[in-house]
């Protein structure tokens, strides 16, 4: 018995040696190396989960934005609500990145796949600073490198978004478990969880399982917060998997999860909140929250979801239920918000996002430079030769490659060029 009460608390890194000695128990049980705990049985039952109960969906407001539980009632206050509500006013599932944004503290490491634009904005990232990022201006901390939408903020806490899929989960898991050996280093300094973002799609990548698993084995503080949208482009979640959701192999890697309905904004806080708390115990562990949604827009702006998808699916989820209208239906039903306020926020928005849209696209490109350098401390020969074959081609063709847009214009190149090698 000293040897299950071991088990129970035990490091798993331990259970293969205890367990060679344990064999058979009184009460039936073998504690084979690879299934703690298992029961004999002499039902020949296989699991069948096609035939189990689903997952709940856990919510706090109903479509109506009624409170479900009046006891419990919601954990935001009236002022906090309008904030976010101000945050989430685009397209999209801003119930769930607004939402657990702002239940998480600030200083939290995100890893972020690319919907998750009101991450950025609910940790204070600025319109200007979107708008450097989509014009690729001089202002764009990634130096005009990436794709559209790869936002990042060190101040923010918020790593480059990654596109290539579901590589951004290994980085948080490895980054959680850094933070697990920091909180025990330095019990002083709050303790902080890694926190990552992906779709249901990218769940079906290696490096999700990998994640997962590392995380579970090594009790990493991670929060993994999966944005289940029904589709992966045009792949529907019929086509991806045959289980139930993404929250199914939370449980299969023995890791706490919950399924949340993503639309309910106080669930998601409530949810990630609780989720935090449970990731910094017993010295810390991985959390997965399934968030339920649906993709109401096209993928990107060069998809046309109606080919494979029909319009009236996506005009009901719409008007059936979204994250904005829940939340704007609750804070009505307050004297909160009406119909001229509605008018006036949306407005002003639009007149904040022209107005920075239009000093992005005044400002300079990044210098040409940036092209060749932070990759080795000093340049090698071989770029040396490659930035020289460039100032040529440039040089000889000027109304081809006219940079006179970019910070610097070809003098950026000199820049590097002298540079000792
Ligand atoms: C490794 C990799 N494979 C394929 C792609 C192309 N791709 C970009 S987005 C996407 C769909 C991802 O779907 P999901 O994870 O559900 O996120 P959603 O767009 O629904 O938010 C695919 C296949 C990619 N970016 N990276
Ligand atoms: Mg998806």
């Amino acid at each position: 018995m000293l040897l299950r009460h071991q088990l129970q608390k035990s490091e798993p890194l331990n259970y293969h040696v205890q367990s060679l000695d344990g064999g058979a128990n009184a009460d039936n049980r073998v504690l084979f190396p690879g299934a703690l705990n298992s029961e004999f049985t002499n039902n020949l039952e296989f699991l069948r989960p096609s035939r189990n109960k689903a997952i709940s969906t856990f919510r706090i407001l109903d479509q109506y934005g009624h409170v479900l539980d009046k006891e419990r009632g919601v954990d935001t206050t009236d002022e906090e609500a309008l904030v976010l509500y101000q945050h989430m006013v685009s397209t999209g599932e801003e119930g769930i990145s607004v939402g657990s944004a702002s239940a998480l503290n600030p200083t939290d490491p995100i890893f972020c796949q690319y919907r998750e634009a009101g991450v950025f904005m609910q940790r204070g990232f600025t319109l200007d600073q979107f708008m450097a990022q989509l014009f690729s201006n001089t202002d764009d901390t990634g130096r005009g490198r990436n794709m559209p939408v790869h936002y990042g903020s060190r101040e923010l806490h918020i790593r480059t978004v990654s596109s290539t899929l579901a590589t951004q989960l290994p980085h948080a898991a490895g980054a959680a478990y850094a933070l697990k050996l920091q909180n025990q280093q330095n019990p002083d300094v709050e303790p902080r969880v890694a926190v990552t973002y992906f779709g249901e799609g990218a769940a079906s990548e290696g490096d999700f399982h990998a994640a997962l698993n590392i995380a579970a084995t090594r009790q990493a503080p991670c929060i993994f917060i999966c944005r289940n949208n029904g589709y992966a482009i045009s792949t529907p979640t019929s086509d991806q998997y045959r289980g139930d959701g993404i929250a199914s192999r939370g449980a299969g890697y023995g890791i706490d999860t919950l399924r949340v309905d993503g639309n309910d904004i106080f669930a998601v806080r409530t949810a990630t909140r609780e989720a935090r708390r449970l990731a910094l115990t017993d010295g810390g562990k991985p959390v997965l929250i399934e968030m339920m949604a649906y993709r109401v827009g096209h993928h990107s702006t060069s998809d046309d979801s109606y080919a494979y998808r029909q319009k009236v699916e996506v005009e009901d989820w719409k008007r059936r239920d979204n994250p904005i209208t829940r939340l704007r239906k609750w804070m009505e039903e307050r004297d909160l918000w009406n119909e001229d306020k509605e008018r006036e926020l949306r407005s002003q928005l639009r007149k904040d996002v022209l107005a920075a849209f239009d000093r992005g696209e005044k400002k300079k490109k990044p210098k040409i430079r940036h092209a060749f350098d932070d990759v080795w401390e000093n340049i090698t020969d071989e770029q040396r030769a490659h930035i020289q074959e460039l100032k040529d081609i440039v040089t000889r063709y000027p109304k081809e490659y006219d940079v006179s847009q970019y910070e610097g214009g070809l003098d950026s190149l000199d820049e590097l060029l002298q540079k000792k090698g």
